[in-house]
């Protein structure tokens, strides 16, 4: 279990993964954080693409290209706005786990990373964004054997030390 489910320190637009997931909004035409590192990264072709798209509604999932990045395939989800977490928060954070999965299973996608998924602008608190994380991941990982790896992208030492402890908590 556990060396599939991997949890790293870094940037995700350098994971030599078949795909990376971007932390979207629902234009899905570009942004801050991620987003915008994922932009710059793959190209302007990836911005042409997304706007084919016709957004995406929030806790759902859409595939593109990677162009210039290492990944081949870009997985656009958006996260819920952190309100109080009474707001189904934590539904819509794990649909976005979920939706993205399912596109992994659907495209046959070997290996993806995730960033920490509404942490950044969108102000989810990472603990319990993690475990939600974690939780998914290793769900998925359960039910399907063809996937190799699944990484956690963590941007900072904090946000790896809180993953690490969520995988340790969750996974044993
Ligand atoms: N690699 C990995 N993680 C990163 C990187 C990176 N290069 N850059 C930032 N993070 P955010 P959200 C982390 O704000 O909260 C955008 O403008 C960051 O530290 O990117 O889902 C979109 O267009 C944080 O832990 O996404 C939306 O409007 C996590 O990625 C909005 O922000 C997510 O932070 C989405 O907000």
């Amino acid at each position: 279990m556990s060396d599939r489910l991997q949890v790293v320190e870094g940037d995700i637009t350098r994971q030599q993964v078949d795909a990376i997931v971007n932390a979207a909004n629902t234009t899905l035409l570009g942004g801050g954080g991620v987003d915008g590192a994922i932009h710059r990264a793959a190209g302007p072709e990836l911005l042409e693409e997304c706007r084919k798209l016709n957004g995406c509604p929030t806790g759902q999932a859409k595939i593109t290209r990677g162009y210039h990045l290492p990944a081949k395939s870009v997985i656009h989800t958006v996260g819920p706005v952190w309100r109080d977490g009474r707001h189904g928060e934590d539904e819509l954070l794990a649909s976005c786990y979920r939706s993205c999965f399912a596109l992994v299973a659907k495209h046959g996608i070997r290996t993806v990373a995730f960033p920490s998924i509404s942490t950044g602008a969108y102000g989810f608190p990472m603990e319990r964004a993690a475990r939600i994380a974690v939780t998914e991941a290793k769900d998925f990982l359960g039910r399907d054997r063809s996937v190799e790896k699944v990484i956690l992208v963590c941007f900072g030492k904090s946000a790896y030390e809180t993953h690490l402890a969520a995988v340790k908590e969750i996974c044993g």
